[in-house]
């Protein structure tokens, strides 16, 4: 509890919002919505380890702090999403080193997959292999018309290592993220949401505008009705028919402990809009 309290006081106010200081992301939380932003816009806001252990802590962050109700995940600059893991650091990593990064990769992902919150990738350009797989890791995907997608490391003689062997597929299907994989090559963000892909294409202009609008709607659903939805649909995905069931009947029954549901449906009887406390 303590460690916890100490990990949402790093939050820093300003007038309008709450911000934290990063050397290669930006981070703000402003009316319940967190949005990341990759920046490192010269190298195509590639990734190494030290931006992955900073998503990790803003991550963590937003998972603490109750006033974190969504998050958003975005590029700077106008060329890139994220460009994938940064190959001048990992083309003389040991086994060891690429291991640990690895592992940071994937409980980074896994946190934002599973975390309580709903998060949105805004795709404004280039995601590409990690890009691509930081983006499935998210519940919702948005992406510019400008944005494209690809798994490109069969190109330089590896695999995918954050997830993407494993999301894609659950996502598209298992052809599609085959032609993608093997293939290595890049779709457009129409195709992609031909294929289910991204949830929404936008008009770059408009991205981020979309993204936020959506991240507000969800931010004022009650949170713990979000959170077993979300844990429902992800445990129950990999389950037998059967017991996705049954623990979607747990996850809907533990709603009825919470005052929200109370009034959502007190709400509905006396035609007026809910006041969600999120308690
Ligand atoms: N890493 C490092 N630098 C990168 C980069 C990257 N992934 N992508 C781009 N850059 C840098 C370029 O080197 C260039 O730097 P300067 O030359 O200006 O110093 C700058 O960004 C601008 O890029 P370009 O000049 O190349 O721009 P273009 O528009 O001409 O080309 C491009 C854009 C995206 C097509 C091209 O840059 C490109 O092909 N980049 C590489 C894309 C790629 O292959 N990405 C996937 C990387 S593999 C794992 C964990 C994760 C992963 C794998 C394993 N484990 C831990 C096991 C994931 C792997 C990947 O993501």
């Amino acid at each position: 509890m303590i460690a916890e309290k100490a990990i949402v006081e790093r939050l820093k106010k300003t007038s309008q919002r709450k911000i934290m200081e990063y050397k290669n992301i930006l981070f703000s939380v402003e009316e319940g919505i967190a949005t990341v932003t990759f920046n490192r816009p010269k190298v195509l806001n590639a990734m190494n380890y030290e931006v992955m252990s900073e998503l990790l802590d803003a991550v963590t962050v937003c998972e603490k702090d109750e006033s974190v109700r969504a998050l958003i995940l975005t590029g700077a600059g106008e060329k890139a999403f994220v460009a994938g893991a940064d190959i001048s650091q990992m083309q003389d990593s040991s086994v060891l080193e690429i291991q640990k990064m690895m592992e940071l990769g994937h409980r980074t992902l896994w946190l934002i997959e599973t975390m309580p919150k709903p998060s949105i990738a805004a795709v404004n350009g280039l995601a590409l292999g990690g890009g691509t797989e930081i983006a499935l890791a998210c519940d919702i995907r948005f992406a510019s018309e400008k944005a494209t997608f690809g798994q490109p490391e069969i190109l330089i003689g590896i695999i995918p290592g954050w997830g993407g062997t494993q999301r894609l597929p659950r996502l598209v299907g298992m052809g599609i993220a085959k032609e993608m994989i093997l293939g290595g090559g890049q779709i457009t963000a129409q195709r992609a949401y031909e294929i289910g892909l991204v949830n929404r294409v936008c008009v770059p202009e408009k991205l981020m505008e979309e993204a936020r609008a959506f991240a507000l709607k969800l931010a004022k659903l009650p949170p713990f009705a979000l959170k077993m939805a979300k844990n429902a649909m992800n445990y129950g995905f990999d389950m037998s028919l059967d017991n996705a069931n049954k623990l979607e009947i747990s996850c809907i029954a533990q709603c009825f402990s919470t005052q929200d549901q109370k009034e959502g449906m007190r709400a509905v009887l006396e035609k007026r809009k809910p006041n969600f406390l999120g308690k």
